[in-house]
């Protein structure tokens, strides 16, 4: 297969001229080419199988070491003006970053294959969809492609359909920590990463695509490329509320996306489906309302954790057609991580004899990969070309401290304030010290192509005459108490919460205003069947007054760094809350609205 796009023939020749590969290979994307993917990469080490009974087309594939996660410090946004990058990312100049790339690219498919992805970011006949190349030495990359995204001969006539795409260029190189660089070229839509076998750094629809490049398309297009699941939270009614929800990385939204109601709910009726854990595009529809697709087709999750009790819908994909990464064995050849059953394994994510000693079997972020189409609540909506409509936002963070259970915003932009403020302690999905509190507005920290400034600012131009925008809400599912422990149970019980806002989106359900936002009282869930004691319940949705204004005042600090591109609408929101916190205005009722 080749093509008749002129401009993606050449541009696969020039990168060929560079990287010198010994075969080229178009990848087609059918079940044939896979098989024989696998069987090469059996073949050669790169992967091992499982045990094929309980995992029938199951593999693991165990990375270098030093390549578990994303490498945020190595990550640049390469724009002309520095400006433009913001002070939320690392910036390079495009030239010199261009010298850089190509001195590490020459040469470095020598006795390799370069294979040719055509892919589609969103249903294939989707307007919201976006497709891409991406030009890799990896069958790993390849395969997981496959999995991730619409890959292939349809992508391949959209893009010849089309003509515009962004163009990917990966090279695993040696995987050496020093050698390795992942490049975003907005100006350009490209993309260049080097060193990393890592699915952040090296599939390149996911986070480079569809997250940092597709951010700066869809400020200049009006539209919002977001690190969110979409889920719709169907009612005992039958009616169905779609929702999307921004949390950090390994915050649990592959969680949230599957969940399976608590038993009483579940009895009453309540179902959730999936439509996307991951990434969510925004576009305002004709009616006003944002419209979302989930520009992805399967699942790179974190496995530990992962059990019957915490995503039993995400536990029964993970019996066919995986590709996990990282994980324990057992002894018979299944796959095993932390919190899945009390079985030990064997063997840890390195391969060797798994000692409790040396540190945990699995992979802190260990991941699967799998097709969406083995989601047993996968939202018979996921393959529409028109999206979903949003009823409400979530942006959430993991916070022990201070943040309640669930607040709502009063306005469009006191909420596009509540994610700009988000805050989480990091995971090990990034490289880094895990468990420090850091600032990751709309959970975009690290993935956001342009300055924040701006974001912020085409966030806030969405509320305009003619739009039905969602309602904003924050949650925090990671209260501790002050011995260390969670005071919400979360998971299922999360749906608790989901039912408040759905009921809110159509004033049907009752808040408080408080100086930070709209808040339910016990009264106003529905707690029936809950086992949590009513002093922890009252933690939950308390407001600490003091613990608000120094979080308040840090703000304005985290805000002053980025400049004078930092719409002034945020900034007075922010001081309004601090005079209510201080009593000097007093917001007091109750609103069924
Ligand atoms: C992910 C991440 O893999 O956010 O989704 O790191
Ligand atoms: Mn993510």
């Amino acid at each position: 297969m080749t093509t008749t796009h002129a401009a993606l023939s050449r541009w696969v020749d020039q990168v060929a001229g560079l990287t010198c590969p010994d075969r080229i290979h178009w990848c087609d994307g059918s079940p044939g080419e896979y098989d024989a993917l696998l069987a090469q990469m059996l073949a050669s080490g790169e992967l091992h199988p499982l045990e094929g009974r309980s995992h029938p087309n199951c593999y693991l594939h165990r990375s270098h070491p030093d390549d578990v996660a994303r490498v945020e410090h190595l990550t640049y946004i390469c724009t002309s003006q520095r400006e433009d990058a913001g002070p939320n990312n690392l910036w390079m100049d495009p030239t010199e970053a261009h010298r850089r790339m190509d001195a590490l690219y020459a040469g470095c498919m020598r006795g390799r294959t370069l294979y040719v992805i055509p892919y589609c970011m969103g249903p294939i006949e989707s307007p919201l969809a976006r497709c891409g190349v991406e030009i890799t030495d990896s069958a790993y990359v390849v395969a997981n492609m496959r999995i991730m995204t619409r890959m292939g001969s349809a992508a391949l006539r959209r893009i010849e359909r089309e003509g515009t795409f962004i163009r990917g260029l990966h090279s695993t190189g040696e995987l050496d920590p020093e050698r390795r660089f992942i490049m975003h070229f907005p100006e350009e839509l490209s993309i260049q990463s080097y060193g990393s076998g890592y699915g952040g750094n090296a599939l390149l629809g996911k986070k480079c695509h569809a997250l940092r490049i597709a951010s700066w398309q869809a400020r200049n297009e009006g539209w919002l490329a977001e690190h969110m699941l979409i889920v719709g939270v169907q009612e005992p009614s039958g009616r169905t509320h779609y929702v999307a929800a921004a949390f950090p990385s390994a915050c649990g939204k592959t969680n949230l996306a599957m969940l399976v109601p608590p038993e009483p709910m579940l009895k009453a009726g309540w179902k959730v489906w999936t439509v996307g854990d991951d990434i969510c595009w925004m576009r305002p529809g004709p009616d006003g309302r944002l419209w979302a697709i989930n520009p992805e087709a399967g699942f790179f999750g974190v496995a530990p954790g992962t059990s019957s009790r915490t995503n039993p819908n995400a536990l029964a994909m993970l019996h066919r057609d995986v590709i996990f990464t990282n994980v324990a064995v057992t002894a018979d050849g299944q796959p095993w991580w932390e919190g899945l059953d009390a079985r030990k394994p064997t063997l840890d994510w390195r391969g060797q004899a798994f000692d409790p000693a040396c540190g945990p079997a699995a992979h802190p972020n260990a991941r699967f990969t799998v097709s969406a189409r083995h989601c047993p609540s996968l939202s018979p909506q996921a393959e529409g070309a028109s999206g979903v409509p949003i009823s409400a936002i979530i942006f959430g963070g993991r916070r022990a401290n201070l943040v309640p259970l669930v607040m709502e915003a009063r306005d469009w932009a006191h909420g596009v304030l509540m994610g700009a403020s988000m805050g989480s302690e990091t995971t090990a999905a990034a490289t880094g010290t895990v468990g420090v509190l850091r600032r990751d507005p709309m959970a975009m920290k690290p993935f956001c192509g342009y300055h924040f400034g701006d974001y912020f600012a085409h966030w806030l131009s969405f509320d305009r005459p003619g739009m039905r925008l969602p309602r904003i809400f924050h949650v925090n599912w990671f209260r501790k108490s002050d011995d260390g422990k969670f005071l919400w149970p979360g998971y299922a019980e999360n749906l608790r919460v989901l039912d408040w806002i759905v009921r809110r989106c159509d004033h049907r359900a009752e808040a408080h205003e408080t100086p930070v936002g709209l808040l339910p009282t016990t009264r106003d869930l529905d707690l029936r069947g809950l086992d949590v004691s009513p002093s922890h319940l009252s933690e939950l949705l308390r407001v600490d007054s003091a613990g608000w204004l120094r979080e308040l005042e840090q703000l304005a600090d985290d805000f002053e760094a980025f400049g004078d591109r930092m719409p002034e609408r945020l900034d007075k929101d922010r001081r309004a809350m601090i005079a209510m916190l201080r009593g000097e205005v007093a917001p007091a009722r109750r609103t069924a609205s």
